[in-house]
């Protein structure tokens, strides 16, 4: 045989092993899809530097602030990944406020009787007061341990909406759900009077970040990797039915917050990096980032952006904030308005941007 014939042989022999061991070793099962285009309405809003002129508050000492929400005495108060809630004091003090529990924390929100309600990925909802410190609010749903739990906001009645990112992975493997693209999320709602979960919205793609209008007449709730939103109905005939609010979203959205005009803060992550998209429409190429995490890991450094977007209540896009290659601001997660400042949340940032709007 001679050594051409033994090197196709070798690169037959190793294609054929890698094709194996992607196949037997691949953790998902991904259908095709396509990462939504953005459309050309918001293709018409040019790349900007805004999120690159934030200031950094409490930088080096905040850990991965995926939510931000903020008290009407201005105190910032943030969930960082070594499991604390801390709260970011008007005149620049930092405080530990309380310590909850690992880095399992993600979307949290004010409760009308005091103190607030975070999502933990591993234990479900847990109320967090300055008197009683940390108490489980919710941890199951038909009998099973809530996983996932992602953000959530409490209306006037008392009832608590929330959303459980994926039913099939967890937090540390969300990109998982979002390379099988197969729509693992929940809408769920909790009922504090009659203390039952109710499910309200299935098969959600990564569902993330809620909100709810200025009326209360109806949620927004975020689907990341089918990076639209949809309106689901609380009030009038249409009431338990659900529409697409926005969609083509140039990114994931992620957590969603009231503006005090009404209108809606969505922070967008990347998805993908740009030029890149084709992977994932390729069930192969899913398949081989699923198997080899390392490949996805390298691909990060070229997916540095941060995005976040003002929609009206119509769902038009009014403005549009941007850090186009993550110089200062990377994949943000969260936008708060409060007194003329935005305030940005960031799984990848070790500080609170905070950023003067017009
Ligand atoms: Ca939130
Ligand atoms: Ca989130």
């Amino acid at each position: 045989m001679d050594s051409i014939k033994l090197v196709a042989l070798f690169m037959l022999g190793c294609s054929a092993a890698l094709t194996l061991q992607v196949y037997y070793y691949s953790p998902i099962s991904p259908q095709i899809f396509h990462l939504p285009t953005p459309s050309s309405t918001h293709l018409l809003l040019p790349a900007n530097t805004y999120l690159q002129e934030v200031n950094k508050i409490g930088e080096g000492q905040l850990q991965g602030p995926e939510d931000i929400w903020v008290d009407k005495e201005g105190i910032v108060y943030t969930a960082t990944r070594d499991g604390w809630i801390k709260r970011l004091h008007k005149n620049g003090s930092l405080e530990n406020w309380k310590w909850v529990h690992n880095g399992s924390l993600l979307g949290m929100a004010p409760l009308a009787a005091g103190g607030i309600v975070v999502c933990d990925t591993e234990l479900g909802l847990l109320k967090v007061t300055e008197d009683n410190g940390v108490t489980s609010l919710v941890s199951q749903f038909n009998g099973s341990q809530i996983n996932f739990a992602d953000d959530v906001i409490e209306a006037k009645d008392g009832n608590l909406y929330f959303s459980v990112a994926s039913t099939k992975y967890g937090f540390r493997e969300w990109n998982l759900d979002v390379l099988e693209a197969i729509p693992h999320g929940q809408l769920l709602k909790y009922n504090p009077k009659t203390d039952q979960v109710s499910l309200l919205l299935d098969n959600l793609g990564f569902a993330n970040g809620v909100a709810l209008s200025k009326d209360e007449d109806y949620l927004l709730i975020c689907e990341s990797w089918k990076c639209r939103c949809l309106k689901y109905w609380l009030d009038s005939e249409l009431e338990g039915t659900a529409e697409v609010f926005i969609e083509n979203l140039p990114g994931g959205p992620d957590n969603i917050n009231l503006a005090p005009d009404g209108s809606f803060w969505i922070s967008l992550i990347p998805l993908s990096p740009k030029g890149f998209e084709f992977l994932y429409t390729s069930k192969i190429a899913r398949h081989v980032m699923a198997t080899f995490p390392r490949i996805a890991d390298t691909l990060e450094a070229f997916n540095k952006r941060a995005t976040v977007v003002k929609v009206s209540e119509n769902g038009k896009i009014l403005a549009k904030y941007d850090d186009p290659n993550g110089k200062v601001l990377n994949f943000v997660t969260s936008a708060f308005e409060y007194q003329g400042h935005l305030y940005l949340g960031s799984l990848k940032s070790n500080f609170v941007g905070k950023l003067p709007i017009v």
